[in-house]
This record gives C-alpha cells, sequence and structure tokens, in this order.
C-alpha cells in the first residue's frame, strides 16, 4: 500500500521559520500538505516517511496517512483533510490553554484556498472576541488545486481580512526563513504576552503539482511565472545566506546536505521493510478507551 502525498517543496522557508519560533509546550494544527510543519517539530523523517506508506511505524501507527499526522506529547495535534479543519482545532487548544492558565500559543496553518472557507472566519471572529493565543498562518501559495488565488478571493492581500476579525495581520515574505523566523517570533511573542491573536499570510508557492498522483495534468501555470519563483527558492538562497555570512564553508555545506540525504534514503528504506498494520488491529485508536486520561495516546506504539 502506497497512499498519495501532497508535497510541499517549494515552501520549506515558511514551515520551518514558524515551526522554529514555537517554544516547547505550544500547539500547532496543520493542514493536508503538512510534512515540513511535522519535520519543523523535531519528528524524525522515518516515522514521516512511514506514515505517508501506512506502516505500523508510522507517526500514526500508519492508521493515519500524512493527512492524520499527530504526536500530543510533541504539541501536534493533527494535520487534517477536512480544509480549513485547522484552525477550530487549534483556537480549542488556545482555549483550553487560556483557561488552564499556561502561557502555550497555538499556531494554525492554512492554505490559500482554505481561507474562504466558512468555519475559518467564524473561528477568527470567535478568538478575537475571546482573546485566544493563536497564531493563524495562511501559506498563500496562489492555488487552491488548480484555481487561482485572484479568482477566490476578494482581497489585494489576505492578511487585509485581520482588521475586519480586529486583529493585527502581516503579509510576510514566505520563501526566506530568517524573515518567517523573525516576524512569526514576534507575533508569537505578542500572543503569549496576552495581546490576543494575530494573522500571518507568508507569500510561497508549491514546485510542484497539488498531489503526487496529480502531476502534469493539468496546466495552469506559465513557465515564466514557475521560473520566477524558482528563484526565490528558500532552500538554495539560504546556501547562499551562510556562506555569505562564512557561517559554513562549501565543504561544510555539501557533508550535511549528504547526511540529510542519507537520512531520507534510510527512511524509505526504513518504511519498505515496516510491516503494515494488522488488519484484526485496524481500528485499534480510533475510539476513547477506558486508559483515556485527557490526552490521548494511542495503544499500539
Ligand atoms: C472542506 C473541503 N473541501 C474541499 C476539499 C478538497 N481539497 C483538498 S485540498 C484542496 C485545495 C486547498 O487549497 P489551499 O487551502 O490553498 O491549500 P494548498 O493545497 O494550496 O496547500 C481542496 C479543494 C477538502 N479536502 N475539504
Ligand atoms: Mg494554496
Amino acid at each position: 500500500m502506497f497512499t498519495d502525498a501532497h508535497l510541499m517543496q517549494g515552501q520549506e522557508g515558511t514551515a520551518i521559520g514558524a515551526t522554529e519560533a514555537l517554544d516547547a509546550g505550544d500547539y500547532l494544527t496543520t493542514t493536508h500538505r503538512p510534512h515540513g510543519h511535522i519535520l519543523g517539530m523535531g519528528i524524525e523523517p522515518k516515522r514521516v516517511m512511514a506514515e505517508i506508506g501506512g506502516r505500523e511505524t508510522g507517526i500514526s501507527g500508519g492508521r493515519g496517512g500524512e493527512m492524520h499526522m499527530f504526536e500530543p506529547s510533541q504539541g501536534i495535534i493533527g494535520s487534517n483533510g477536512i480544509v480549513g479543519a485547522s484552525l477550530p482545532h487549534a483556537a480549542g487548544a488556545a482555549l483550553a490553554s487560556k483557561l488552564d492558565g499556561d502561557d502555550a500559543v497555538a499556531i494554525a496553518f492554512f492554505g490559500d484556498g482554505a481561507s474562504n472557507q466558512g468555519i475559518v472566519h467564524e473561528t477568527m471572529n470567535l478568538a478575537a472576541v475571546w482573546e485566544l493565543p493563536v497564531l493563524f498562518l495562511v501559506e498563500n501559495n496562489g492555488y487552491a488545486v488548480t484555481l487561482p488565488v485572484e479568482e477566490s478571493s476578494g482581497p489585494e492581500q489576505l492578511a487585509d481580512r485581520a482588521a475586519g476579525y480586529g486583529m493585527p495581520g502581516k503579509t510576510i515574505e514566505g520563501q526566506d526563513v530568517l524573515t518567517v523566523y523573525q516576524e512569526v517570533s514576534d507575533s508569537i511573542e505578542s500572543i503569549r504576552s496576552g495581546d490576543g491573536p494575530q494573522f500571518i499570510e507568508a507569500e510561497t508557492y508549491r514546485y510542484l503539482d497539488h498531489t503526487a498522483s496529480l502531476t502534469g495534468m493539468f496546466d495552469y501555470r506559465s513557465e515564466e511565472e514557475e521560473e520566477r519563483w524558482h528563484e526565490r527558492d528558500p532552500v538554495p538562497n539560504f546556501r547562499e545566506r551562510l556562506l555569505d555570512a562564512d557561517i559554513f564553508d562549501a565543504d561544510e555545506i555539501e557533508s550535511i546536505e549528504a547526511t540529510e540525504t542519507e537520512r531520507v534514503e534510510e527512511s524509505v528504506e526504513f518504511m519498505e521493510e515496516s510491516e503494515l498494520p494488522p488488519g484484526e488491529d485496524a481500528a485499534t485508536g480510533f475510539y476513547q478507551d477506558e486508559e483515556y486520561d485527557g490526552i490521548y495516546q494511542p495503544r499500539y506504539r
């Protein structure tokens, strides 16, 4: 068995910059395109790869696939196949944090397409009214499957909507990991201090098609547009910045890249060698059981 995947190459700057700005104890909810966020939270690549492959060694025991990846002990309360559902889940975590009096912040990732869902507006409004400690971060990659954001959304910038919810909003360059880290850190600091929710629009781009199985099936983006966004590719641009600032030399960068490539290859091998969950155990972990203690922990780990 091999499930399809919503790949996120091109969006690394936003995923890594934003997750790096979170503290231990904070919460994260994400979308159908979650790999960067989950890896950014420190989950081992082999557990993510195994989940994509439906293996028992995956982050959700192979029962969820990429759209149901959870690790509550590390604040990950889920990737999600329902477009827009990451927002109410994050707001719920933020409400719990506020009621408990801890200083945790929740971050909800969502897409430009999701930003037009009814539940998104309802959640942002209520979060503002209740002054919840939550950051709404829309990854505006320009498209919902093939629909351009200009044809789905009214405002010039999605962040312009923040004023209508009664919260601060800003549009940032999502392709530069350091900018994202700085901007998200600033917002989180303000949210943690009790200033209420904020809205960030990160401008980004996905280099591949909506899902792996849809590769090349639709012609909706010009070569010129794709080239323009490749010039803003977060990975080589960050490599250049590290070299320019003498943080690493070329040999060190090469060695880091070789190590990481090997980690990815080992993750694929790990997935291929791992077992599928046993059929008789297929429903385990789906429902609350007697051992439920408020924090859901699958029994099959
Ligand atoms: C409520 C709902 N409607 C429709 C879909 C089908 N669907 C899955 S992803 C997607 C596009 C989402 O676009 P966007 O929010 O911009 O995220 P991106 O794929 O660009 O990361 C759609 C329409 C769904 N999963 N859930
Ligand atoms: Mg999109």
